[in-house]
């Protein structure tokens, strides 16, 4: 049996990774595909506690170096527990979200170091890495806007323009890294222009 595929959805709030990972599950299901949707901080009852600490507004300054050390506990949660077990046996998975979002989040917005980061990666995936990553762009202030129509704003959606551009910047110095892995797309695009892309990037990986 071959492994799973791992796919994952990234960008800023409101860039439409929810909406879009949706319609990833939906192609994968077209093609009779056994496919889990996950994400993260969370995907495991352990790691979605992490997750509720790190996303609640709280008074207390929360420490850089805490809060990428809590994503990376939950990560390895949910690698341990979830993610492999099911590329194992032959399931795709589909996360909203992973270890990018670290590099774009705690690197490019809270200012710690690549090394740091590629560190914690190396102690907690060895080499795995996503075999597909769709990078959706958009414009901070359309994005934010987007999030603010759901209700209320958690801890990270709380930040300043400012923070998601540096988010976004560092998005795409991974992208730089390592071109063959990620789909960049334009996400202020209307969805009927955006998917008819992300199918056909799926198409392509299925066929490699
Ligand atoms: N985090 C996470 C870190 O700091 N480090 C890490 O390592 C990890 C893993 C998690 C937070 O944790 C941080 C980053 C995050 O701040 P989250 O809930 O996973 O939070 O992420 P959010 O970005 O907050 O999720 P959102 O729901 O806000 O954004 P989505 O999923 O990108 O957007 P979506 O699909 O819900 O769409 C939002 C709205 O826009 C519309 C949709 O219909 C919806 O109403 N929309 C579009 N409208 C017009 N045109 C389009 N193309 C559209 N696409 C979507």
């Amino acid at each position: 049996m071959s492994r799973g595929l791992f796919i994952t959805v990234e960008g800023i709030e409101g860039a439409g990774k929810t909406t879009n990972l949706e319609f990833v599950r939906s192609v994968l299901g077209e093609l009779d595909m056994e496919v889990v949707t996950t994400r993260e901080p969370g995907g495991t009852p352990l790691a979605e506690e992490i997750r509720e600490l790190l996303l609640r507004p709280r008074d207390e300054q929360v420490s850089s170096t805490a809060e990428l050390l809590m994503m990376f506990a939950a990560r390895a949660q949910h690698l341990e527990q979830k993610i492999m077990p099911l590329l194992k046996s032959g399931v795709h998975v589909l996360s909203d979200r992973f270890t990018d979002a670290t590099y774009a989040y705690q690197g490019g917005g809270r200012g710690l170091s690549w090394e740091l980061i590629a560190n914690l990666e190396k102690i907690v995936q060895r080499n795995f890495r996503p075999d597909l990553t769709l990078l959706l762009c958009v414009n901070p202030e359309v994005g934010i806007a987007r999030a603010k129509k759901r209700g209320e704003l958690d801890r990270f959606e709380q930040e300043k323009l400012e923070f998601y551009t540096r988010v976004q910047d560092a998005y795409m110095k991974r992208v730089a890294e390592a071109p063959e892995r990620y789909c960049v797309i334009n996400a202020q695009d209307p969805l009927e222009l955006i998917q008819p892309k992300i199918r056909q990037a799926l198409l392509n990986k299925l066929a490699e």
